[in-house]
């Protein structure tokens, strides 16, 4: 490796990992740290300090998403952008976002050791909502930003509680009337654990990622007739945890006849009344189903909706199926792509190219700037989970990525 390449600080880089990970800690080493809450403040405020410290400028704007400028040599060009989040799942890890966040401000650290400037300034940012854990749908703070969403649909989106995007970005004092109109982006990075199996299981150390699958949710309802669970014969019931039961093994038996990519997760249920010895009259059933070939995730949201309604009528049930949120599938930009290749071949590290099975804000990022992101390994593939780990060679490596592609996009013209 040629003694003239800058590399990151990685040591620092992974204290800053640890530091923000116990904002929002929680006792099995995890973090909850979900949007616009009181921990995903601090983890804000903490962001925004190092920033300052590290000579940016900070702009919230009004979806509460954080823009730190480190200037350039010619701030007419448009800038190159490097984000992610920082909010993350109930039982969430230490890396899932904040990784990509926080290796944008190593880049920015290891250039200013360096008294390095670049043509174009470099912006670091923090996208509001990535996770869709508290807030749905997924990834809203970059897709209001990319015009996916108008803001009003943005403010408006609550919680389980009926608490708003927009009071709590007015709570959390992180609402600002900045025009999110400021599309002008030379190109933009994102840097993230891969969050399956492929890297870790080919020993390999980066991924070059071509694009991102696409993603369906839905809310499935099934309507039955509460009764007694003890005196009511089983043939007489209209239960729809009976036609549940069937709609369910059909839609495993979907994902995996479109294996190996088709993916398909119910990952929160409500019955009402929710009484152990009531048969239910309603169940809400959230699924989330994706494939990287948009046709083949067409199709199976074409069974989807015909396997309800076979099962419903089946099981004389009234059932609805809700299109809560559609993610197309994504291909990144070439130029972009590119960058990310020769700075793995430049460092030497094993890569490959793949896309990502995870959603990620560079999908909304993509639709207005050219766009492209790199995946590093995390142990067994796991993550949305508090056990989440990465090694910190692994995570300098990416960062080391991260650094070049920018520095390569950031002084061409
Ligand atoms: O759902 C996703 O893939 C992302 O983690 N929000
Ligand atoms: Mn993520
Ligand atoms: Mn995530």
């Amino acid at each position: 490796m040629q003694n003239d390449k800058l590399f990151v600080n990685g040591e620092r880089l992974w204290s800053s990992l640890m530091e923000m990970a116990e904002v929002g800690a929680t006792s099995k080493g995890g973090c909850n740290r979900q949007a616009l809450t009181d921990e995903d403040k601090v983890g804000r405020d903490m962001f925004v300090g190092w920033c300052t410290d590290a000579g940016c400028t900070v702009r919230v704007d009004a979806m509460g998403n954080l823009f730190a400028r480190r200037t350039g040599r010619d701030e007419s060009l448009p800038p190159v952008i490097v984000g992610s989040h920082l909010d993350t799942q109930p039982t969430g890890g230490k890396f899932d976002g904040v990784y990509g966040v926080l290796a944008g401000l190593e880049v920015v650290r290891t250039l200013n050791d360096a008294e390095l400037a670049t043509d174009r300034a470099l912006e670091v940012v923090v996208w509001t909502n990535e996770e869709g854990a508290r807030f749905s749908p997924a990834m809203i703070g970059s897709g209001v930003w990319a015009g996916e969403f108008s803001l009003e649909y943005g403010h408006g989106r609550t919680d389980k509680n009926g608490i708003s995007i927009g009071e709590e970005l007015e709570r959390l004092g992180y609402l600002d009337e900045v025009s999110i109109d400021e599309k002008n982006v030379a190109a933009a990075f994102e840097l993230h654990i891969e969050q399956g199996p492929i890297l870790e299981h080919e020993g390999l150390t980066i991924g070059v990622l071509t694009g991102v699958q696409g993603m369906n949710w839905y809310d499935l309802t099934l309507e039955g007739s509460a009764c007694h669970a003890g005196p009511t014969p089983m043939g007489d019931r209209r239960d729809p945890m009976m036609g549940l039961h069937s709609i369910l093994k059909r839609y495993y038996e979907l994902a995996i006849e479109n294996g190996p990519w088709g993916r398909i997760t119910f990952g929160d249920i409500r019955l009402d009344p929710g009484s152990r010895n009531t048969v239910p009259e309603k169940i809400v059933l959230s699924i989330d189903m994706r494939h990287p070939d948009q046709a083949v995730l067409d199709e199976m949201d074409r069974r989807l909706h015909f396997i309800a309604a076979e099962e419903a009528d089946r099981f004389g049930l009234g059932y609805s199926i809700h299109d809560e949120w559609q993610s197309p599938a994504v291909e990144f930009d070439g130029d972009c792509i590119a960058a990310v290749q020769r700075a793995a071949d430049l460092l030497g590290y094993s890569n490959k190219k793949m896309v990502s099975g995870a959603g990620h804000d560079s999908v909304y990022v993509s639709r207005v700037a050219p766009t492209g992101m790199i995946f590093v390994p995390c142990e067994g593939g796991l993550s949305h989970n508090e056990a989440e780990n990465a090694k910190p060679e692994e995570l300098e490596a990416g960062c080391n990525v991260l650094l070049h592609a920018m520095l390569e996009r950031a002084n061409q013209h």
